[in-house]
């Protein structure tokens, strides 16, 4: 079965880091109403949720995908490269315990789980402004007796890997190719992004389907072409403070150690 985690959002989200966008307000009960439906999508879709409380003092913490790498055998505890995020770790490795052996990212690696994108048995990690080389080489030595092959791959001009290539089929990517070199995916199926949404390519596969926002809907119509299974949720809130579908949860097969 499918085992998703979200964390509600935090009445301080308006105090988030930001990298490539500009501050706007954000509407603090219109996000929590699209956060409802990214969960209500996600228990349709079949994922048992836990829906985390929120943490009133940690502006990011709704986006519980970059504290923690979670694979099927362990889950590895990131060092968020955002000093502002590294509180966010310690309820999340509670919420995992029942489900994994937990393993850590130490000093001087800075690692965010939206740089690491995972297809079978290899992890794609960007280098980017979250992500350093010391947590690459730490997290190849933890993966590698796993028989992970893990994919150095550069992100540029977008804040993770994720906001620039998403899996969206068994050997399928959506992928904005100005902000990663598709190089690394070039054994994969690659769909772009419509040129008009340059913010498009960070979907959720969730089993045989994706959510999307539904504010991309030329590359929806991309998607559907493709005959993938498309569920779109409204996502304009947490856009504003950097986020996309992936970041708000963390999905996986929920068999306990
Ligand atoms: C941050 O800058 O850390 C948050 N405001 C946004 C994090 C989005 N997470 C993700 O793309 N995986």
């Amino acid at each position: 079965m499918l085992k998703a985690i979200t964390r509600q959002i935090s009445r301080s989200v308006t105090k988030c880091e930001l990298t490539h966008v500009s501050r706007e307000p954000i509407d603090l009960e219109r996000a929590r109403r699209q956060h409802r439906e990214l969960e209500r999508c996600l228990v349709d879709l079949g994922c048992d949720l836990t829906s985390l409380p929120e943490e009133p003092d940690l502006p990011d913490a709704v986006f519980v995908e970059d504290p923690v790498v979670v694979l099927d055998e362990i889950a590895v505890l990131a060092l968020p490269g955002a000093p502002s995020r590294r509180p966010e770790v310690t309820s999340l490795a509670d919420a995992l315990a029942p489900f994994r052996e937990l393993t850590s990212i130490t000093e001087p690696g800075t690692l965010d789980g939206g740089d690491v994108l995972r297809l079978g048995r290899t992890l794609f990690v960007g280098r980017s402004t979250r992500t350093n080389d010391a947590a690459i080489d730490q997290l190849t030595s933890l993966v590698s007796p796993l028989e992970y092959t893990v994919v150095q791959v550069t992100v540029t001009g977008c804040l993770h890997l994720k906001s620039a290539v998403t899996q969206v089929g068994e050997e399928t990517l959506l992928i904005n190719r100005k902000w990663v070199d598709p190089g690394a995916f070039a054994k994969l199926h690659l769909i772009e992004v419509d040129p008009a949404e340059p913010r498009a390519a960070n979907a959720l596969c969730v089993g045989d389907s994706v959510i999307f926002p539904k504010r991309f809907e030329r590359t929806r119509e991309r998607l559907e072409k493709h005959n993938i299974d498309v569920c779109t949720v409204a996502a304009s809130e947490l856009a504003k403070a950097e986020g996309g579908i992936t970041c708000c949860a963390l999905v996986f097969e929920s068999q306990a150690r």
